[in-house]
């Protein structure tokens, strides 16, 4: 559960990050891809190599997807249901993966926004991007 605090925390650092959304999500991919080699096969049918046009395209379609979803954590869930219709049942991703890449994305808006990851920050968007991979992985049951 997010306090009024940290939701405002949230929205405020978000309003940062989607000017380099491509750069964030290319980023968190690559970091996915190197620690966990398995989700490259998800995109076989894609150039992933760094700093390819797909990657940062796909990276910023995430980034975006996920900021568009702080605008209103309560409706997360609701907000996010195409997606978790798409991942669940058409992509078929194994939910692990969602907490993966979110921990990806937490790792990537720490080493580009250093100043601004106060230990506040990292607990606020912590809680957040978990939600977000919970929120995701509803379909699955
Ligand atoms: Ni994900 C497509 C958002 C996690 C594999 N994904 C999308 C799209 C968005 C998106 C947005 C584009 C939809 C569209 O074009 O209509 N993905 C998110 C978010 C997360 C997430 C917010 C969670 C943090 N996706 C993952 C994970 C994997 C994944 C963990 C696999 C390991 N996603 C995909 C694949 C596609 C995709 C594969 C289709 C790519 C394509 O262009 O063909």
């Amino acid at each position: 559960m997010l306090s009024k605090r940290e939701k405002d925390l949230i929205a405020q650092i978000w309003g940062r990050l989607t000017p380099v959304a491509d750069d964030i999500g290319s980023d968190a991919l690559l970091r996915m891809f190197a620690t966990f080699p398995g989700t490259k096969t998800y995109f076989s049918h894609l150039d992933i190599s760094p700093r390819s046009a797909h990657l940062l395209s796909h990276g910023k379609k995430i980034v975006l997807a996920i900021a568009e979803g702080a605008q209103d954590i309560s409706q997360l869930a609701v907000n996010l249901a195409p997606l978790q219709t798409l991942h669940a049942y058409q992509l078929r991703i194994d939910p692990t993966n969602f907490k993966i890449l979110s921990h990806c994305v937490l790792v990537v808006v720490s080493s580009m926004f250093p100043n601004d990851f106060t230990p506040e920050a990292h607990v606020a968007f912590d809680k957040f991007l978990t939600a977000v991979a919970l929120a995701l992985s509803e379909k699955y049951r």
